[in-house]
């Protein structure tokens, strides 16, 4: 579907680890995605938490400090000047990075929630945030009640915030473009989100150096980098009100 120039008003955006390559964070099944021979799949359990929670902090521990010297590329920084422009714009991001809100965007719906944010497993106060790297302690504790804490992430195997979820469906089903920005669209139930964008009506257009298994169902395909495709499409025919 392809609507009369100007006529876009409403525009959500799925983005993936894909698009914080380019300011320095590793992906997640990338070439550089492992860890000391771990697979993200292994440490991002709970079972992996409770079973060694000073390795997975570790893991995070040293994530927060490559992520905490990264910033935001210029993908990150089109999308601040997409949100202005467009009347209705909603970006739905799997990272936990926080690039996208150093970067200005505002509208950022966080499925997988932030590195940056520490929970007491005993749920005895709200989530907090903490930039510090490397952590003086690990695992770190609740200053609180003492409790151990864990990252306010979800982990493979927890449901994702329920308002976040439905505030990325409700995107997905009113957009009249989205875009699916750097991920591999292999993990659910964000990987989905496409698919239910795609079933509403709304263009598809996917950013990406790799085909991905949403390739073959999507409008159009960037073959490219996000840092450089995207402002390029933003400036050359989004901001002239084409698509
Ligand atoms: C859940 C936080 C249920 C932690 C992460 C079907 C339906 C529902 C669930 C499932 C299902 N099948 C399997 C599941 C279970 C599972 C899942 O999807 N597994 C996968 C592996 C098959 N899903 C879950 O467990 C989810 N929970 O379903 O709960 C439930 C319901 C009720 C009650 C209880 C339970 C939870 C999933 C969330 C997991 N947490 N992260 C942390 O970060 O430490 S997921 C992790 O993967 C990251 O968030 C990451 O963002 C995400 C997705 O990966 P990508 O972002 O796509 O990154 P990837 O490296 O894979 O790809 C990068 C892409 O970028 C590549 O395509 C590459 O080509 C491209 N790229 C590279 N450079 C560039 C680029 N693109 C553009 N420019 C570049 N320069
Ligand atoms: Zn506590």
């Amino acid at each position: 579907m392809s609507l009369p120039a100007g006529q876009l008003r409403s525009v959500a955006v799925l983005t993936g680890a894909g698009i914080s390559a380019e300011s320095g964070v590793p992906t997640f099944r990338g070439e550089d995605g492992l860890w000391r021979n771990y697979r993200a799949e292994d440490l991002a359990t709970p079972q992996a938490f409770r079973r060694d929670p000073e390795l997975v902090w570790q893991w995070y521990d040293w994530r927060r400090g490559l992520i905490g010297r990264c910033r935001p590329n210029a993908a990150h920084r089109a999308l601040v000047e997409m949100e202005s422009y467009f009347e209705d714009f909603v970006l739905v991001t799997q990272n936990v990075d926080g690039l996208h809100h150093l970067a200005g965007s505002r509208a950022v719906v966080e499925l997988h929630g932030n590195i940056w944010s520490l929970c007491c497993t005993r749920g005895c106060r709200p989530d907090w945030l903490d930039r510090t790297f490397p952590l003086p302690v690990l695992p770190p504790h609740c200053p609180d009640c003492g409790a151990l804490a864990r990252p306010g992430v979800v982990w493979f195997g927890e449901a994702l915030p329920q308002a976040a979820l439905e505030a990325s469906l409700a995107a997905a089903r009113c957009c009249q473009l989205m875009l699916v920005v750097g991920t591999s669209a292999l993990v659910h139930p964000a990987a989905s989100l496409p698919v239910v964008a795609l079933q509403s009506g709304a263009r598809v257009v996917e950013v990406n150096p790799q085909p991905t298994p949403l390739s073959g169902a999507v409008d159009q395909v960037f073959r490219e980098q996000a840092a450089v495709a995207l402002p390029r499409w933003w400036r050359d025919t989004l901001a002239q009100g084409n698509r």
